[in-house]
């Protein structure tokens, strides 16, 4: 519903009139809330809750999230045989959420430390999760973390990291443009830009091989303007399940450089693409190993299964210690009118692994065995698609790595599938992996069948 009248912050000669002619019907609570306080400016929507309509009332319904949105319309359906494969979530072969055996021995040993108290973190959170992240990401001997030149601090998650490293670089550093891969993660474009940053896209998929787009990046990238900041997934790329090999990104690597690109990395995925820790972060590793400077993400959502959460950190490598600690100081003023600093518990779980020598092994195992199931759901499902003959060529199921298979579906094939067969994912045709299991594989063949071979 519209307001009756315009909001208004000052008093305008509309809002006197306005007023006047409260007054003249009788609204005494206004005009005499209006007498306590002289200097409270008299608006049209004020006006309008005095006489019982919303302040609220012209605001209009915003649309659900493309991703989050999709678990919403996924709790509203009754049907019992119901597929969720909309948000990247880890789910076991009974499809139910998973807390990592580890994270439960971690959680066990904070709450029974007594020596643990709840005081406020530091604005840039826990020290140990902040060094303890920093190696996990860039590596254990990394020279930039030996020469005190890498400032990390914890942030609420991937998306608080990048929302504070956007933030930073949009009040501090002299260009504001970023460039993200076309497709990218929804919520990059709508964080860069609410930061202040300007974004354009570089290309990053082809449709025709459902693959990289190598030459549109290589030629994207050169004609960036020199400075442009290049938001890069460091593996896993989320949706398309798409990443360039060790020797595309070492040309990626010497491009950017050579024309002092700042690349930022977002590491949500550390060691689901892979299996391995270590190799998910080469490529992050292969930009630190020349000296130059980067800004990274890191999230635990995934890899610890930590989602709700809400621990990453927000790593920038930079060229000096100096440098790095007045970076720091900065990203204190960043942070502290946002949230003042971050919450105590994930992160302490976060460190109790890292810390600990078996327990940092036993998170290994563990998110290699994630990483195999959704290996394997990949090799189900592209068989059971090859046993039903369903037309086109579905190899890029098992090509693809990472949560994800972006599946070449469109718009109309995906509400198919969602209103015959009930299975939820999002419109650009992606499918968590994680979310799939042996049990659900067929439904899923079926449907993909059926949308492929009657929805065309
Ligand atoms: N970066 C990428 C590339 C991601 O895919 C995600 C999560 C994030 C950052 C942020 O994750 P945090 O939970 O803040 O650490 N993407 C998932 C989860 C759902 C969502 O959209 O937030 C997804 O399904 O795409």
């Amino acid at each position: 519903m519209r307001p009756r009248f315009p909001l208004a912050t000052h008093v305008s000669p509309t809002d006197r009139r306005l007023s006047a002619l409260v007054r003249h019907l009788g609204d005494s609570s206004a005009s005499s809330m209006e007498s306590q306080n002289p200097n409270q400016t008299i608006s049209a929507s004020s006006t309008a809750a005095f006489n019982g309509d919303s302040v609220f009332g012209n605001i209009v319904r915003a649309p659900e999230d493309p991703i989050l949105g999709v678990t919403v319309a996924y709790n509203k359906d009754p049907s019992p045989t119901k597929l969720n494969l909309g948000v990247g979530a880890y789910r076991t072969e009974e499809g139910k959420p998973l807390v990592l055996n580890v994270v439960r021995r971690a959680e066990q040993l904070i709450v029974n430390d007594r020596s643990r108290v709840k005081e406020y973190l530091p604005i840039i959170g826990l020290t140990d999760f902040n060094k303890l992240s920093a190696k996990l990401i860039f590596g254990t001997d990394s020279p930039a973390i030996q020469e005190n030149r890498v400032t990390t601090v914890q942030c609420l998650s991937g998306t608080g990291s990048l929302r504070v490293g956007a933030e930073f670089l949009a009040r501090h550093y002299h260009q504001r443009l970023i460039y993200i891969p076309q497709p990218t993660w929804g919520n990059h474009p709508k964080i860069f830009t609410v930061a202040g940053l300007s974004v354009k896209t570089y290309r990053y998929y082809d449709p025709k091989t459902r693959g990289l787009n190598f030459q549109g990046l290589l030629e994207d990238l050169s004609s960036a303007p020199s400075g442009a900041i290049v938001l890069l997934h460091a593996c896993a790329h989320n949706p398309t399940g798409v990443d360039p090999t060790i020797e595309q990104w070492k040309q990626i690597r010497q491009l950017m450089r050579s024309k002092g690109l700042l690349p930022f990395f977002d590491s949500a995925y550390q060691g689901f693409a892979s299996g391995s820790l270590d190799a998910d972060a080469q490529p992050v590793r292969m930009f630190v190993a020349d000296g130059g400077e980067c800004l990274a993400a890191q999230s635990y959502a995934k890899n610890m299964g930590l989602y709700g959460e809400r621990v990453g950190a927000l790593s920038i490598v930079c060229k000096t210690e100096d440098v790095a600690s007045r970076v720091e100081s900065q990203l204190k003023l960043v942070i502290r009118p946002m949230y003042s600093s971050p919450p105590i518990h994930g992160a302490s779980i976060v460190a109790t692994i890292l810390k600990d020598k078996d327990m940092y092994n036993e998170w290994t195992v563990e998110l290699k065995a994630m990483a195999d199931r959704i290996i394997s759901m990949r090799q189900q499902l592209f068989d059971a698609l090859r046993a039903r003959g369903t037309p086109g060529d579905w190899s890029h199921i098992i090509k693809q790595i990472g949560m994800f298979t972006f599946t070449g579906l469109n718009t109309e094939q995906v509400a198919f599938m969602t209103k015959e067969y009930h299975i939820y994912m999002t419109s650009d045709g992606r499918i968590s992996m994680a979310g799939l299991s042996s049990r659900t594989v067929p439904l899923l063949a079926d449907a993909i069948h059926a949308a492929a071979t009657r929805v065309v």
